[in-house]
Order: C-alpha cells, then sequence, then structure tokens
C-alpha cells in the first residue's frame, strides 16, 4: 500500500514536468502536414464541403465547422485596463545575497538566474490603441523562480492616483472613453478625468507625474519602474523591514516630445512596441537594475507621511536606493497572443521572504488579480497556461474546472486523508513553506481614511518643485492642453484651484493658456464619507520634509550612450558616399541604429562606391529617429533636398523636438535657410563639427533649452 502511494507522488511530480514538455509539442509545428484539432489530416482546406460543384454547403463539414467555431471564438476579452501591452523574456540576477532582508533565494544566491517574462503597458487605451498616449505605463514582471512565482506588478509612476481600492473602479470609468459616445480613446484630456480628479485631490501626486514627461517615455527601455506600495521583506530569523522596489534602465530616463508624441500616434501607432522588438532582436538587450529602499520596522512612523499611503515615495534623498541587481530583456516572444495576451500577473503571488503591507490599495488589489483572470482566461486554470506556469512542479487538491490541462492521478483529492498517506503534505516553514509575517493588529471595525493620509499636496509641489525648467514647462503646457480639451469651466476651474495648492507659478501659467483667473478660496480636503466631519481632518500637514528631490528629475538621468538611438542620415544623389559610410559606421560602432533615408528606395552611387538606401523619405519622418545627419554633397544633392519639402519639413521638425542634428559642408547653407524662421539657439546644432562631437550631442537625448 505504502509503496503505490509513493509511486503515485512521484508519478504526479513527473505528471507535472510531462505537461511542461507537452506544451511545447504542441507549441512547436511538429508535424509537417496540416491537421484538424483532432489530428486528423486534411486533404482540401481550400473548399467547403458541397453537394455539387455548385450546390449547397453541407452541414456534414465538420472540418470548415472546426475551423470557423475556432476563428469565432478567438478573442477573449481585452484586460479592463493595460489592455495595450508589449511584452519580452529575460532573467533576472542579484549581484550579492540580501540574505539580511529576505529569505527570497531568488535575491539572495547571486549565482542564481531566475527566468523572468515582463510586460509594458499603457492604462487607459484599448488593446489597439497607440503606444504614445500620454499615459501612466504599467511595468510588470513575472519571475519564476525555484520556489514559484513572484510577480511584482509596477508603474512607471512612483505614486499612484487613489488611496482605496474601492474608488478603483470610479477612477478608471472617469478615465476611460465617454460613456456616452466612447471617446476620446486612450487619452485622459476629457471631461470625465479631470471631473474626477478635481474632486479628488489624492489624485494630484499621480496626475503631476503622468503630466510630466514620463507620461510620454521615448522607450519602455527607458522609463523607471516602481512597485508603488510599500511591501516587507522577511529574513530567515523572522525579520521584517518594509521595502519599496525600484526599476532604473542603464539607458536612462528619457521622454518624447508632445508634439512628438502626437504625430508618432500616426506615423506608427506601434512605436514602443517596434523599438522594445527591435533593440532585443538586434542584440541590444534592455536591461534595467532592481533597486530596494528599506525601512527599519522602528522607523515605520518616522517620516511626515505615511508609507502605508500609495499615493507618496519616499524620496531617495530620505532613505537612498540600494541597488541590489539587473534585470536583463533578452528574447522576443514566439507568439504575442499565447505569451503577451495570456500572461496573468497577481500581485499576490508571492514567494517566502516578501510579504504584503497594510496599504488599503494593495490590500484590494489582492483581490482584483485573480478575479480578473476568471473572466479574461475563462476559468480557475490560466494558471496551466504555458506562460504562467512555474517552473518548479505544482502539487495540490484543486480539480477540474474549465479547461483543466493537469491529469491527477492520486486517489484523494483532500488533506486529511489516509488512502494516499496524507499527501499532498503541507510544507513546515523550514522546507520552504510561506507564512504570513506575523503582524500584531488591533482596530475599530471601520470605514474611515487614515488621516495620515490626509496631505495630497507637498508631495505633488515636491515633485514639480523637483524639475528642471524645461520640465516644469512641459508640465504647464501638459496641463494646458488636457484641460483646454475639458468642455466644462467649472471642471477647468476647480483644477486650478488644486494646481495651486501644489504651486502658485503652475496655477498661473495653465491658468493663463486656459484664459481663466485662479480661483481664490482654497479648495478642502475632501469629505471621503457624508458624516466625515472637518475638525476629523485637523492634523493635516502639508509640508514636505524637503524641498526638492534631484532624483525625480529626469534631466538628471544618464546621458553616456546613444546604444538604440535612431539616427537618420539624408542622402540624394550627389551625396558624399565616403562621408555617409564613415558616420554610419562610427554610429553604429556605439550600437546606433542608423537608418539612410532617401527620396526613393534603392542605391545612390558615386563614381567608386555604392550607398544602399533604408528608408524612404515616404515612409520615415523626422519623430522616429533620434537624431539627424545631413552629410555634404555636391549641388544636385543640395538642390534636390531644397526641392523636396519632406526633406524640409522632418529637419524642421527635428529642430522643434530639440533633436541633436549634425550638418557637413554644403548641408551648413542648406539648414539655415530651412530653418530660418524658427532658428533660435545653435545648441545640438553641429556644423562641420567631427563624429564624437555629433555622438556626445545624441548622449544629450533632447536640448530642452535651444
Ligand atoms: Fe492594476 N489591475 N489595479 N494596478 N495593474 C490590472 O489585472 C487593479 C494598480 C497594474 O501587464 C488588472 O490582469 C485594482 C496599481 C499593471 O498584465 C486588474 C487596483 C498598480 C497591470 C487590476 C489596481 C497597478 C494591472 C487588469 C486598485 C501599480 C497590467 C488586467 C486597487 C503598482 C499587468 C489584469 C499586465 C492590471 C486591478 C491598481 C499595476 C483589473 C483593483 C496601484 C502593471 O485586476
Amino acid at each position: 500500500m505504502n509503496m503505490k502511494k509513493k509511486k503515485s507522488d512521484k508519478e504526479n511530480v513527473e505528471e507535472t514536468k510531462k505537461i511542461k514538455d507537452l506544451s511545447h509539442e504542441t507549441v512547436s509545428e511538429q508535424n509537417e502536414l496540416l491537421t484538424t484539432n483532432q489530428g486528423l489530416k486534411i486533404n482540401d482546406d481550400n473548399n467547403t464541403l458541397s453537394a455539387g460543384e455548385r450546390g449547397p454547403t453541407l452541414l456534414e463539414d465538420f472540418i470548415m465547422r472546426e475551423k470557423i467555431t475556432h476563428f469565432d471564438h478567438e478573442r477573449i476579452p481585452e484586460r479592463v485596463v493595460h489592455a495595450r501591452g508589449s511584452g519580452a523574456h529575460g532573467y533576472f540576477q542579484v549581484y550579492k545575497s540580501i540574505a539580511k532582508y529576505t529569505k527570497a533565494k531568488f535575491l539572495t544566491d547571486p549565482e542564481r538566474k531566475t527566468p523572468v517574462f515582463a510586460r509594458f503597458s499603457t492604462v487607459a487605451g484599448s488593446r489597439g490603441s497607440t503606444d504614445l498616449a500620454r499615459d501612466i505605463r504599467g511595468f510588470a514582471v513575472k519571475f519564476y523562480t525555484d520556489e514559484g512565482i513572484y510577480d511584482l506588478v509596477g508603474n512607471n509612476s512612483a505614486p499612484f492616483f487613489i488611496q482605496d481600492a474601492i474608488k478603483f473602479p470610479d477612477f478608471i470609468h472617469a478615465v476611460k472613453p465617454e460613456p456616452r459616445d466612447e471617446m476620446p480613446q486612450a487619452a485622459s484630456a476629457h471631461d470625465t478625468f479631470w471631473d474626477f480628479v478635481s474632486l479628488s485631490p489624492e489624485t494630484m501626486h499621480a496626475v503631476i507625474w503622468a503630466m510630466s514627461d514620463r507620461g510620454i517615455p521615448r522607450s519602455l527601455r527607458m522609463m523607471e519602474g516602481f512597485g508603488v506600495h510599500t511591501f516587507r521583506f522577511i529574513n530567515e530569523k523572522e525579520e521584517s523591514f518594509f521595502v519599496k522596489f525600484h526599476w532604473k534602465p542603464l539607458l536612462g530616463v528619457h521622454s518624447v516630445v508632445w508634439d512628438e508624441a502626437q504625430k508618432i500616434s500616426g506615423k506608427d501607432s506601434d512605436f514602443h512596441r517596434r523599438d522594445l522588438w527591435e533593440a532585443i532582436d538586434s542584440g541590444s538587450f534592455p536591461e534595467y537594475e532592481l533597486g530596494i529602499q528599506i525601512v527599519k520596522e522602528e522607523d515605520e512612523h518616522k517620516f511626515d507621511f505615511d508609507i502605508l499611503d500609495p499615493t507618496k515615495l519616499i524620496p531617495e534623498e530620505l532613505v537612498p536606493v540600494e541597488i541590489i541587481g539587473k534585470m536583463t530583456l533578452n528574447k522576443n516572444p514566439d507568439n504575442f497572443f499565447a505569451e503577451t495576451e495570456q500572461v496573468a500577473f497577481h500581485p499576490g503571488h508571492v514567494v517566502p521572504g516578501i510579504d504584503f503591507t497594510n496599504d488599503p490599495l494593495l490590500q484590494g488589489r489582492l483581490f482584483s488579480y485573480t478575479d480578473t483572470q476568471l473572466i479574461r482566461l475563462g476559468g480557475p486554470n490560466f494558471h496551466e497556461i504555458p506562460i504562467n506556469r512555474p517552473v518548479n512542479p505544482i502539487r495540490n487538491n484543486q480539480r477540474d474546472g474549465y479547461m483543466r490541462q493537469m491529469i491527477n492521478k492520486d486517489e484523494t483529492s483532500y488533506i486529511p486523508n489516509s488512502i494516499n498517506d496524507n499527501d499532498p503534505k503541507q510544507a513546515k516553514v523550514s522546507e520552504g513553506g510561506f507564512s504570513s509575517y506575523r503582524e500584531r493588529i488591533s482596530g475599530d471595525k471601520i470605514r474611515k481614511r487614515s488621516t495620515s493620509f490626509l496631505d495630497h499636496y507637498s508631495q505633488p509641489r515636491l515633485f514639480y518643485m523637483s524639475q528642471s525648467n524645461p520640465e516644469k514647462q512641459h508640465i504647464v503646457d501638459a496641463c494646458t492642453f488636457e484641460l483646454g480639451k475639458v468642455k466644462s469651466v467649472e471642471i477647468r476651474e476647480r483644477m486650478l484651484g488644486l494646481l495651486n495648492q501644489i504651486d502658485n507659478d503652475l496655477a498661473n501659467k495653465v491658468a493663463e493658456g486656459l484664459g481663466l483667473k485662479v480661483p481664490t478660496e482654497i479648495p478642502e480636503n475632501h469629505q471621503h464619507s457624508p458624516d466625515d466631519k472637518p475638525e476629523d481632518y485637523k492634523s493635516v500637514i502639508n509640508k514636505s520634509q524637503i524641498d526638492k528631490s534631484p532624483a525625480l528629475s529626469m534631466a538628471n538621468t544618464r546621458k553616456n550612450t546613444i546604444e538604440t538611438r535612431r539616427i537618420a542620415i539624408f542622402a540624394e544623389p550627389g551625396v558624399d558616399v565616403n562621408e555617409v559610410k564613415n558616420i554610419k559606421n562610427a554610429l553604429e560602432e556605439q550600437k546606433a541604429m542608423v537608418k539612410v533615408v532617401s527620396s526613393k528606395l534603392g542605391e545612390i552611387k558615386s563614381e567608386n562606391d555604392t550607398l544602399v538606401i533604408d528608408e524612404s523619405i515616404l515612409t520615415s519622418a523626422s519623430v522616429l529617429y533620434d537624431a539627424l545627419v545631413i552629410p555634404n554633397g555636391n549641388d544636385e544633392m543640395k538642390k534636390l533636398l531644397e526641392n523636396d519639402k519632406r526633406f524640409g519639413e522632418f529637419l524642421q521638425n527635428s529642430y522643434k523636438h530639440f533633436k541633436a542634428i549634425a550638418v557637413n559642408g554644403t548641408a551648413v547653407d542648406y539648414m539655415k535657410k530651412t530653418l530660418a524662421d524658427i532658428y533660435t539657439s545653435d545648441k545640438g546644432v553641429l556644423m562641420n563639427k567631427s563624429v564624437d562631437d555629433f555622438i556626445d550631442a545624441v548622449k544629450q537625448h533632447r536640448f530642452w533649452d535651444r
């Protein structure tokens, strides 16, 4: 009896492994001949079974019916938020053990490479919406650790919009297209969004982040990620530390300009997805360092904000970010639907050593993510979809349900049992069993926002004051644009009142653009419940411990590489082919992506050389590039450029969007004429300079103070 039981246990583990292997058999095209889903070889896939050549279709045609039925059911509901996303595989490795903080094995063994799948997304738009919407970006990473799945489901904004999960449906309904006409798609610039946020001061911090350049990243590879909530680490001694997670991209944090973002949405709405794909495809693997901010248990209350409040960040100047490891994304998905679309993240997927706090937003998320997969992926077995399976074997008494893959062979499906030797057994903590942090809780059962959550303005102010002047101007411009799209004057005015609480100068500048006056009365911290009394909120501080946090400004980010920057070189007949090739080689040596752009595809021949054209001016646009080179050429080239307005528009946009521009020889004169009406500064415009100077300029990303 015992022997039989042991065998069944082993069999089950083998079964899990076998299922993994089987998944590979089904995903790869092993059978060369066309078959039905039942494995029947198909002889004719082009003609439906019919009664005679010109006769009616026969219902009997099970092959046609199977194919069309499957097609009819190809769509699954898109994610209610974060529907538009792009994913990639890779691995994570810690630089050194952080066992003093956590027992999570993937964070304590520097030898261990943990496979990951990352998915980046916009929040508001539908699955087919543009990548360049002004929006927060999702930054979700699934770690396939030896102890089970760990998901870090974060955003590229450190604060979130709301404090309590129960407000999430309201917030999302407000930002989604308006209910009557389903407009606008993937945009917060409309009445319902600003109506909601103008009545919810807690949103101000995240709103300011979204209105900053971080809302329009240059690339998914050039944005930070944040775990947002404060989590817990637990070490082997069962000591607990509060922890905030950060992802820091090695390429620095960079954005595009709003005008550019709007144009990219027309020229290539897959811009971010393509950029991620091409970078990985070309071997320039995106890398992000993982950083942690640790707060000791006894320091929980030492800040003038509550670390459980998800609308607050811990300034890096107060608690430095310790860099502990690196994620490298080195493989594109094989199939978008199977992987990027079906991947199911959940902040509740944790491993021993990582635990939750009582952040009320996080607590609500712990419910939502399984619930959403049930409708999106069709049932409780979504963990069996290959992209969601842990790499360690799973074993439990859960059974059946839609799309069950596992063939459980145990004689029992419950514990305790005597029939199967009480298998599967619970794991002791010493065997890696998860046990929740033993936190002492006492309190009344109430619905009430903690008064420690009520300072809604000092952190948005800290963020705004920490920006460089061009970044501040971009926030003003973004608010003016978005509120300019709002039809209700009342909403615009209410928003000005809130912006005024953040900074008077900000509010005045936005008011100026809207042709309005900043309201004089101070908006109250809105009550959260009809029975709340103003005296409940007396203790609101509205003051930050520090005035500036340089870490919050993208201007202070890394600017030491041109890797994967897209650089266009104009070429028309008469161009100095030799010069083009030298510049291209020098830039490509630094791993830039260089394209020679001409009025038509094909080749340009010089006396003793040939230049292959990569892109025609018809299918390329300045907004798809980070920098521009116009090389020397003879008079013919100059004339051709002058006569074709598309080159002029390309050059003008490159200049207007603050990009580095190199012009040599005859191109100097061409540039001066073309930019005559808009030229204000030489910054980032390199006339007859060396390639090295140009490379340094491209590293700067943009010349914002041009
Ligand atoms: Fe999410 N969120 N969220 N969210 N979220 C989802 O889960 C939800 C929140 C985030 O690439 C959904 O599988 C609630 C904060 C990302 O697949 C859903 C609340 C943060 C992704 C859901 C929040 C996030 C999601 C929709 C308030 C940053 C995309 C599809 C309590 C820390 C993951 C899905 C991917 C997705 C609910 C707030 C990040 C509906 C109820 C805060 C990156 O379950």
